[in-house]
């Protein structure tokens, strides 16, 4: 299997729950190098273009809000298949259909207020990546 990267977010809900460290725990624990992290607060702007894709959804203001309401916390994680892994590591968008032992069945409360991000695919993963990080901020991790 290919080595892949793959764009997490820690949201603002899990910095205010102070769910950074047990999170990155079990990012870590899951075999995940993290290969570059901030923490950054999002402006309405910049949540907006992050989310671009969604800009015509009714949930689209919400969403920006809540994602511009303080800090976060971006990474770029390194793992063979990351990205169907971390997808299926954080479970559904939906926390009340996120399989037990899941972050998002564990931390998250809501559809809207759920915990993390996982990119959807490896190109989007770079297009998220270059979002929040240039190149010079992305270490080579020995496993
Ligand atoms: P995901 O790929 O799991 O992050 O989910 P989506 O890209 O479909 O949605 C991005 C974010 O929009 C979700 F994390 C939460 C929010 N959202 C809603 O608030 N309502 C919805 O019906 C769908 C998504």
């Amino acid at each position: 299997m290919a080595v892949e990267r793959t764009l997490t977010i820690l949201k603002p809900d899990c910095v205010r729950k102070n769910l950074i460290g047990e999170v990155t725990r079990r990012i870590e624990n899951a075999g995940f190098k993290i290969v570059a992290m901030k923490m950054t607060r999002l402006t309405e702007t910049t949540a907006g273009g992050f989310y671009a894709v969604h800009k015509e959804r009714p949930f689209f203001g919400e969403l920006v809000e809540f994602m511009s309401s303080g800090p976060c916390v971006p990474m770029i994680l390194e793992k063979e298949n990351a990205i169907a892994d971390f997808r299926k590591f954080i479970g559904a968008t939906n926390p009340d259909e996120a399989e037990e032992g899941t972050i998002r069945a564990d931390f998250a409360d809501s559809l809207g207020e759920n915990i993390i991000h996982g990119s959807d695919s490896v190109e989007n993963g770079r297009i998220e990546a270059s979002y929040f990080f240039s190149e010079s901020e992305v270490v080579a991790v020995k496993s």
